[in-house]
């Protein structure tokens, strides 16, 4: 049997040209060890990040001393493993060089049995500056590689942009949502482990044929055995029960074990199905003595990425389990710029948000790094399928063979260490390049390859095609068979010609529309630009006030002050927020009310977006807007801050994104009603349609019964505005639509004639009454006048069952408090204490 001893205790860490060593954390890295011995101040307040620069230009030494125990000192083998090092590091065990590690995302494991002593074994870790170990790669390149989001000049490079050349998160080098903080350090665990006779090292459940009668599979076994071995092998997970001879040579072995499940219970994404989990135990048996065991969870499911051409294009959409699956969700950044700073629980909130929002997907996106294993656990649990790319994006790297190893190796270990989880629908090579080179479209792409002399061009496209359309493709295939692998995001299909690259216009193939936000195109181009599969979009908003203070002092609230540009890395981005404020809202009186109206400008634009594509279904099978969350307190795409505290746009994601939803669509004159359902049954039901003017009047009343099938969309019924408005103001009525089935309200959307700014916005007053005889934690929001993006607060941490919504006199609506606290449940009910209720109309210039 093997015996593990952590060694995360008692390190401690200096600078290497310093003498004075001082407490550290593993995992953790030197930022937030230096702050910690307050060696330097909060990284993410007002402008500090532009004083933290030095840091990554040091090298850095980490050393402690342990004892082993009997039981691994022992064993016939020792393991020292790390299972991740940030990036250049040195291993030194009792003074011996054991190991020289260069990709963060690899995990290493050395023998060092005969290093390794009872007592006081001295560990030491030597991180070489990334900084200083890649500008020499630059200079024997001869040539600059395209970067976009490296924020060379901010950390005192100039133009050097040396990430593309490590094997790092490419986002800690700067983003254009993040900061740059180019850490080092022992950012996973560390541990000893003895063993004897047999280890085994991996266990893959290969789902060769997955349907709802039958699974077959294959577990495939590593195996490390000391010699010549003859015994049993048992595997046992729920109704499963085989046991095998093996016979094993000295050094690795490989055992495949077939198992067919009759009727699995089938792993499905939140809304189709339960999250079906089976985990499967191997254990190596000599007489009756367990020798060597492990266990791993998979979920059974079939899923593949379905591109068959149609009379419109070529399909994109995932096919989990034989059904097709709309895509509803966003993507993923890293939670934090010092990633042993997120903790389970800050996973699980992220998690649940998304499922709360009636996520099903989140893209795992390529400038960030290979999740932590909560992260997919979570995933697997609550039913969200995950795109899954490699951690490459808006770059292009250089290929020379030691790359091209280190990047091979990281695919395999990877793609080994994910492939049980039955949430990866996809992987894919990298963000944004194929689209950024465009190789086959001489105007086309991002003005990169046009700097170069052929030859050189002809090398970074060769070098592009190594990783992309060879090594990646090739691990998938060898450690994943079957897994889905897709070049780039986005891309229209790998022909090797011009039509290979992406195209807002395109029926072929994903696409990021970013024609809102980077070209200033109107909101209402979300109509038009939209294809088979809109894996990015996205608009900007800043965080709520709470957050803005973490960052800023009170002299730091302008829109043009150093700290607030400072927060905001999207160019112009502060500047572009209230260009389109001014195109779409009224002014807002102060800057708190600026952040206020930003949020809602945001979730508007988004709300379009994702409404929009939803409508196309089944043309259009998938939107994930960018982006989920955020790695520091910042204004960015995200609808979800920092904290985790949601956006506007978080709530509008959960209205939006609803299994069974009204969508209102058309165009000023016809007012298409359409229903879209993600449910497998059929939805029957009535829409009810209500014309109120602003003090609470019911002007019309409709009831329209409905039948959807499931798993489609329609238009139900199309209306004309102008016999449903008549001569009542068209600034001053609102349509209530709502879809009714069993008696139960299961969504409801409002639609107003004239353009948000145009809205004669009255000041209501506001009511909440405690619901009578309840846990204290839902009220009921009552108005005198239409109150519009109604924003509740509470001083707790915590969501609302709904938020930034519109109120109509006369429909009152009940709200619950859900405090966001660790342990079973994220969002638990309770009383908000005292709340705060405001509505557009307290925001604006009256
Ligand atoms: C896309 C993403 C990111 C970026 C975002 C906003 O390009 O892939 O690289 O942060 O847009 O610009």
């Amino acid at each position: 049997m093997s015996e593990a001893k952590r060694l995360n205790e008692s390190w401690k860490f200096k600078s290497a040209d310093e003498e004075n060593w001082f407490p550290a954390v593993v995992p953790g890295c030197v930022h937030t060890d230096l702050l910690r011995n307050e060696r330097i101040s909060d990284p993410f307040y007002g402008t500090n990040e532009g004083e933290l620069q030095w840091i990554d230009k040091k090298d850095w030494e980490y050393s402690s001393v342990f004892d082993v125990p009997d039981d691994i000192l022992n064993s016939s083998y020792v393991n020292l493993v790390f299972a991740g090092l940030d990036t250049y590091a040195d291993v030194y065990l009792n003074d011996e060089k054991i190991l020289s590690a260069d990709n963060m995302f690899r995990t290493w494991r050395v023998d060092v049995k005969r290093l390794i002593k009872a007592e006081s074994n001295a560990l030491r870790v030597y991180f070489r500056s990334p900084i200083q170990e890649d500008l020499p790669k630059l200079e024997r390149l001869g040539y600059a590689l395209p970067a976009t989001n490296d924020q060379s000049e901010r950390g005192g490079l100039g133009d050097k942009k040396l990430s593309v050349f490590a094997r790092k998160a490419p986002y800690h080098y700067g983003w254009d949502w993040g900061p740059r903080f180019v850490t080092s350090g022992i950012w996973r665990d560390v541990w000893l482990e003895g063993w004897s006779q047999a280890r085994i090292a991996d266990v893959f459940i290969h789902q060769k044929e997955v349907n709802a009668a039958i699974a077959k599979l294959t577990a495939v076994v590593e195996i490390e055995s000391e010699d010549a071995w003859e015994g049993a092998l048992h595997l046992v997970a729920d109704g499963i029960d085989v046991t095998e001879t093996v016979r094993l040579e000295a050094g690795v072995n490989k055992v495949e074990v077939d198992v067919v499940v009759e009727s699995p219970k089938l792993w499905w994404s939140r809304g189709l199905g339960d999250q079906n989990l089976y985990t499967f135990s191997v254990t190596l048996v000599d007489g009756n003595t367990a020798i060597a065991e492990k266990s791993v969870r998979t979920g059974l499911r079939s899923v593949r990425l379905v591109r068959d051409e149609d009379d419109q294009g070529t399909s994109f959409y995932f096919e989990l389990n034989g059904v097709p699956v709309f895509a509803k969700g966003a993507n993923h950044i890293p939670n934090d710029s010092f990633l042993t700073d997120v903790s389970y629980e800050r996973y699980k909130h992220e998690i649940v948000s998304a499922v709360e929002s009636n996520m099903n997907m989140l893209r795992v996106w390529g400038g960030g790094f290979y999740e932590n294993d909560d992260f997919y656990d979570l995933c697997d649990e609550y039913g969200l399928l995950v795109w899954q790319d490699f951690m490459f994006a808006c770059s292009m790297y250089p290929g020379d063979e030691a790359f091209l190893n280190s990047v091979r190796s990281e695919a395999e270990e990877n793609v080994t260490r994910l492939r049980n989880h039955p949430s990866i629908a996809l992987w894919c090579g990298n963000n944004e390049i194929d689209t950024a080179w465009s190789e086959y479209d001489e105007e086309g792409g991002w003005g990169w390859k046009q700097q170069y002399a052929p030859e050189t061009r002809e090398k970074i496209w060769r070098d592009y095609e190594a990783i992309f359309h060879e090594t990646l493709p090739q691990v998938v295939q060898s450690f994943a068979p079957g897994a889905e692998y897709w070049p780039s995001s986005p891309m229209q299909a790998l022909t090797r010609d011009k039509d290979q690259h992406a195209r807002n216009d395109s029926s072929v193939g994903d696409i990021h529309y970013w024609g809102v936000w980077h070209a200033v195109e109107p909101f209402s181009n979300y109509n038009v630009y939209l294809g088979r599969f809109m894996s990015e979009y996205g608009f900007q908003s800043f965080p709520e006030l709470k957050t803005v203070q973490s960052y800023a002092s009170a002299g730091d609230m302008a829109l043009e002050s150093d700290v607030m540009r400072w927060h905001q890395r999207s160019g112009d981005g502060n500047r572009l927020i209230k260009e389109y404020m001014d195109i779409y809202f009224k002014q807002p009186k102060d800057f708190p009310s600026f952040l206020y109206m930003s949020q809602v400008l945001q979730a508007e634009a988004i709300k379009m977006a994702m409404e929009a594509h939803r409508r196309k279904k089944p043309y259009c099978m998938g939107t994930l807007y960018w982006q989920m969350n955020d790695c520091w307190p910042v204004a960015s795409w995200s609808s979800m801050d920092y904290y985790g505290r949601w956006k506007a746009l978080q709530y509008y994601a959960k209205k939006s994104l609803r299994d069974v939803a009204v969508s209102i669509g058309g165009t000023d004159e016809v007012i298409d009603i359409h229903i879209i359902s993600d449910v497998l049954h059929e939805t029957k039901g009535n829409v009810h349609l209500q014309l109120f003017d602003f003090k609470g009047l019911l002007l019309k009343e409709y009831t329209h019964a409905v039948e959807v099938k499931g798993n489609t969309g329609q238009v139900v019924l199309s209306l004309s505005a102008s016999d449903l408005v008549e001569n009542h103001a068209r600034n001053d009525v609102v349509l209530f639509v709502t879809l009714e089935q069993d008696g139960e309200v299961i969504d409801a959307k409002e639609h107003y004639f004239v353009p948000a700014n145009q809205i004669a916005l009255p000041l209501p007053s506001i009511t909440a009454t405690p619901v009578e005889g309840g846990d204290g934690s839902s009220f009921i929001l009552e108005t005198d006048v239409l109150a519009k993006s109604v924003c509740v607060t509470s001083d707790f941490e915590g969501i609302f069952s709904d938020n930034y919504f519109d109120l109509i006199p006369g429909v009152p609506k009940t709200v619950q408090f859900l405090q966001r606290r660790p342990g079973e449940n994220t969002f638990n009910p309770a009383a908000p204490g005292p709340i705060t209720i405001r509505s557009m109309a307290d925001f604006i210039v009256q």
